[in-house]
């Protein structure tokens, strides 16, 4: 058989998959710790880390070895019936966080919809809000998934664009903004309040400090619940273990994915207390795949690894580094570099006709691999395992890169 290049493979996916992404041109076959190799052999530094799900490293060992042990052993019950890791997973996780009950699901925006069916259920159950009158709060900006509830809270045009009808009961407010939230909050039909404690798709929007805090304060004061959306910024990514730690608030109803499983399966899930959790009955929701006894040893090992590399801790230290040698660099096209741990951006100002895409791609060309969100930032979000000689060689990539401009 003839050897197939990274030209024959992108061909294939154009001409049999849908073209509902527009990937950068890099096929990769191969994966370990914090590099990527492509069909042809090069090694990248991986600084998307699948948007946040590889903080543990590709192919993480523990993570692989409890995956393969389980597969070889049972992989799916459904939940008609009791399996024998199931039990263990929801112990370790509600332990790990402080909550009293877990819901597993599989994909980030199948957790953000159990948040969302979870909220409604409560306001009727026990806030007494007049059946089918709950609504919940979000922010402009958004990013909590693609279903068509979850666009429809969506700000964001081709995410939402010609998807309607859409799901009625959001109120949309602008991000970062306590005035807004509490003039919303005035309303009594209003029965949660879901938040990014960083917008991810929105270009990595830091809050000012204090915002979530606030936020979470206000929603107390109503008896609104105060609902987090950590998919990406959860499990270490920012510097602590979820990127609420930061303000020292505990989430009513707390939402995990991506790292959940170190990147290997998808496995999310939403957290509560009993008073939030027990008010969905039997029957009530659920998912084939959810908590199956594969994803169970899966989460439980990603979960552990974090703890024991002290990920948190690593992410925050590197992400230091990382934005104080970016911004050191002198080039007219880096504009700002904001983010939090080892979740970053950088805005780029377009020089004549190079775009932050053309940086990507030369980026590439430098063996680094990000993405650009918004046609002007780029993304840095490498797994959390990468250590310091790494992150200042990555560094140096990005400022040759950018010299590459002048
Ligand atoms: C894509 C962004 C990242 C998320 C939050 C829920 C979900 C996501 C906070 C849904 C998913 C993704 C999906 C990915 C791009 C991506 C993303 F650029 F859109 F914002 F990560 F940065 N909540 N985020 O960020 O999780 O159902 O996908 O498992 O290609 O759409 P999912």
């Amino acid at each position: 058989m003839v050897q197939m290049t990274s030209q024959d493979y992108m061909a294939r996916e154009d001409k049999f998959g849908a073209h509902n992404y527009h990937p950068l041109p890099v096929v990769l076959e191969r994966g370990e710790g914090v590099f990527v190799w492509d069909v042809e052999g090069k090694r990248y530094y991986d600084f998307l880390s699948a948007y946040s799900a590889v903080n543990q490293g590709h192919c993480h060992p523990k993570i692989v070895a409890a995956m393969i042990e389980q597969a070889q052993k049972m992989t799916l019950t459904s939940r008609a019936f009791y399996n024998s890791c199931l039990g263990e997973f929801e112990e370790y996780i509600t332990q790990y966080f402080g909550y009293d009950k877990v819901l597993p699901m599989n994909t980030g925006a199948e957790a953000d919809e159990t948040a969302i069916k979870l909220c409604r259920k409560w306001a009727y159950k026990k806030k007494g809000i007049a059946r089918y009158e709950a609504k919940i709060v979000v922010c402009e900006g958004n990013f909590h998934g693609r279903t068509t509830t979850i666009v429809s809270m969506s700000t964001d045009p081709s995410s939402y664009e010609d998807y309607g009808p859409f799901t009625p009961g959001f109120i949309k407010i602008p991000y970062n903004d306590i005035a807004a939230l509490e003039n919303a909050l005035q309303d009594p039909t209003v029965a949660g309040f879901l938040v990014e404690p960083i917008q991810g798709e929105a270009g990595v929007f830091v809050p000012d400090q204090g915002y979530i805090r606030k936020a979470y304060d206000l929603c107390k004061a109503k008896n609104v619940l105060f609902i987090a959306d950590e998919v990406q910024t959860g499990l270490a990514r920012t510097g602590k273990m979820l990127c609420c730690d930061h303000e020292n608030v505990k989430p009513d109803i707390l939402i995990l994915g991506k790292a959940l499983s170190g990147g290997v399966m998808p496995i999310s899930c939403v957290l509560a207390d009993n008073d939030v959790m027990l008010t969905i009955k039997p029957g009530e929701h659920g998912s084939t795949f959810g908590g199956n006894p594969l994803a169970a040893k899966v989460g439980i090992a990603a979960l552990e690894v974090l703890k024991a590399e002290n990920l948190a801790d690593n992410a925050e230290k590197m992400g230091e580094i990382f934005r104080s040698e970016i911004s050191k660099i002198k080039s007219e096209m880096v504009e700002i570099v904001r983010g939090k741990g080892l979740l970053n951006a950088v805005v780029v100002k377009p020089k004549g006709n190079s775009t932050a895409w053309d940086v990507c791609l030369r980026l590439r060309d430098n063996g680094m691999l990000a993405k650009p969100t918004h046609d002007h930032i780029i993304r840095f979000a490498p797994p959390l395992v990468i250590n310091e000689a790494q992150i200042r060689e990555a560094a140096n990539i990005f400022e040759k890169t950018m010299k590459s401009f002048e």
